[in-house]
């Protein structure tokens, strides 16, 4: 087979106890098929991006080792969503689950479902933050349109981004 590639996804949740939506996605993420859980961030509590009448995400970042392809992959993510009986009500509004793959080896992708590395994560704290975490965990370099990771979280606000102390970065050995 060929050699597996390493993507990042997003993991968010506001609704429904967030904390387990995103901790039992974690699991779900380490049992799809073709793919392996090489790591994850800890868990965040971050003001809403967007529409501010809703409440607080709990979001996370986890390293997938995956031989899907990006599009197959991506099916397997809304499968999931799915699961979590995700429905999109609202632009950028309140949901139990939202998984955002956020860059897939090194390749760049655009295409009308799948926008690879994802168009608004250079500029969220939510996404670069535990991003930045387990990246720096795995010692593995990251460059997000030329620039390194560094340069972008540098440039965000990033004060109202909380880690949930309880948790921290974790590799499939000890998950
Ligand atoms: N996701 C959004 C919109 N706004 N805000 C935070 N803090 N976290 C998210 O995951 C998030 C958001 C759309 O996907
Ligand atoms: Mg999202
Ligand atoms: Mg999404």
């Amino acid at each position: 087979m060929n050699s597996a590639i390493r993507t990042f996804i997003g993991l968010g949740s506001n609704l429904e106890n967030p904390k387990a939506q995103v901790q039992q996605a974690l699991h779900e993420l380490a049992a799809l098929p073709l793919c392996q859980l090489v790591a994850h961030s800890s868990l965040y509590a971050t003001p809403p991006v967007g529409p501010q009448d809703q409440p607080d995400f709990i979001n996370a970042v986890a390293c997938l080792e995956t031989h899907l392809s990006p599009l197959a992959l991506l099916d397997q993510l809304q499968a999931l969503e799915q699961r979590h009986r995700r429905r999109r009500l609202r632009h950028w509004g309140p949901r139990t689950l939202d998984l955002d793959l956020l860059l897939y080896g090194e390749q760049t992708l655009h295409q009308p479902r799948l926008t690879i590395p994802h168009a608004h994560m250079h500029s969220r704290a939510f996404v670069l933050v535990p991003l930045d975490e387990v990246a720096t965990a795995l010692k593995q370099p990251i460059t997000l349109h030329q620039q390194p990771l560094n340069h972008w979280v540098a440039a965000l606000n990033t004060s109202d981004i909380r880690r949930l102390g309880d948790t921290g970065v974790t590799t499939t050995a000890t998950i």
